[in-house]
């Protein structure tokens, strides 16, 4: 008898095929539509996650899917052994959109950390004129740049770390948000580069004091520091700009983006930065095999042209001025702080990171309709798709609103 493929079927189907190393929310996606996604039960879902600000630009955005189905037809990927016609194309369009000379085309988030780094410590190496392996890195505590052997050797998450040593040496790490810290790192002459999330995403949405961002990019400017910006998560309209860096008009001096730049289709990151730092590597010190393929090319392009067509920018400031102002309002004890620039927000629940309330809450959103993770027990980050129109928002206000009162009550 064929057997009835409910979500417990596949959710069955993960556990005994697939690796153990997330622990999803209990809904099994099937369908997704611009700021919806239906269960294979067919119930709909208001995503307030958004693939980790990966589909800024909706689910399944019709034109980057035209721009995937219509290059896929063509020529998809030719390796960086030969030239193609999109590459160059998608280099000149990307660098004239963002202000750079160059683009560095790889794959994923990490990939974009790493590359990064490497760019950082080549030009401390051939410009700073820092000795050969002694370059130093400085990151901030609560970073999160990705899974890889480096990036979790910046981390003081144990879930991140623990178990995978021994670690990256060159790193060290100062508080975030504290630009006294910064001023007296940055004075080893052995120091390459600063990297840092304009906001904090994985942290809970960790919006540092105005003026961080310029005072610190300053700060590093002085030092002969280079000022890496990761805006994997940040950057691409989600926080209100185009780049979080422009609410404080400071250009990074290498700037990482990944997630939206494919508008959630598939893989696509890239590193920028100016001349004096991209040239240091020259042919055959980096790449990648899918880095800068014609499809990625294609897709990243409309990807980039939906947030300026659709002003996805604006429509993230206005919206989440209003989510803020609403959440602030619910009467409730519960929501201990409100936080968030543009539509990438988080609430904290009172109570330590320990306690179930985080986790619990978003089982009830799940019941009520909308999609959210808890990160770090006691944050809930609310990150819908960019293209909400205010209606939408304003019934997910309501949905947020009945599930925490109705929580709380329960209490
Ligand atoms: C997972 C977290 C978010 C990122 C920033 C680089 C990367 C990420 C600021 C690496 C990736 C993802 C990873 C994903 C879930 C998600 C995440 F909860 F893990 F921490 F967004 F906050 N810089 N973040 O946020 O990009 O290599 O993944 O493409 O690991 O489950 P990637």
């Amino acid at each position: 008898m064929q057997e009835v493929l409910t979500s417990q079927y596949y959710m069955d189907l993960e556990d005994r095929y697939g690796a153990h190393n997330y622990h999803p929310l209990p809904v099994v996606l099937a369908r997704g539509e611009g700021v919806f996604v239906w269960d294979v039960e067919g119930k709909r879902y208001y995503d307030f996650l958004s693939a980790y600000s990966a589909v800024n630009q909706g689910h399944c955005h019709p034109r980057i899917v035209g721009a995937l189905k219509d290059q896929a037809e063509v020529l998809t990927l030719t390796s960086r052994a030969f030239y193609n016609n999109i590459l160059g194309e998608y280099e000149k369009y990307i660098t004239a959109l963002l202000g750079y000379d160059k683009v560095l085309p790889m794959n994923t988030g990490v990939e974009g950390g790493e590359t990064a780094i490497k760019l950082a410590r080549k030009w401390g190496y051939m410009k700073k004129g820092i000795p050969e392996n002694q370059a130093k890195i400085i990151f901030v505590e609560g970073n999160f740049w990705g899974r890889t052997l480096a990036a979790i050797s910046s981390s003081q998450d144990p879930s991140s770390y623990k178990g995978f040593g021994p670690y990256m040496p060159g790193y060290e790490v100062i508080p975030y948000n504290d630009l006294d810290a910064l001023a007296e790192a940055v004075k080893d002459p052995n120091v390459a580069a600063f990297m840092v999330e304009p906001i904090q995403g994985e942290a809970g949405v960790v919006v540092p004091d105005e003026g961080y961002l310029s005072k610190g990019y300053e700060i590093c400017k002085a030092a002969n520091v280079l000022y890496i910006a990761d805006e994997v998560q940040t950057g691409l309209s989600r926080t209100g700009k185009m780049l979080c860096c422009d609410h404080e008009n400071m250009k990074p001096d290498i700037l990482i983006l990944g997630k939206a730049l494919s508008g959630g289709i598939f893989p696509v990151s890239a590193v920028l930065c100016d001349d004096e730092v991209m040239l240091n590597i020259k042919p055959g010190e980096h790449g990648s095999t899918y880095g800068g393929n014609p499809l990625a090319c294609k897709v990243a392009m409309a990807a980039l042209q939906v947030l300026v067509d659709e002003n996805l920018s604006e429509r993230a400031e206005y919206l989440g001025q209003i989510l803020r102002k609403e959440l602030a309002a619910i009467p409730t004890k519960l929501i201990k702080t409100v936080r968030g620039k543009g539509l990438l927000n988080a609430i904290v629940i009172a109570g330590g990171e320990d306690q179930p309330d985080g986790w619990n809450i978003c089982m009830k959103l799940r019941d009520n309709g909308l999609l959210a993770k808890p990160t770090h027990g006691n944050k809930i980050r609310f990150a819908p798709p960019l293209t909400m129109t205010e209606e939408q928002l304003m019934e997910c206000v309501d949905i947020i609103r009945k599930t925490i009162l109705e929580y709380e009550a329960a209490m």
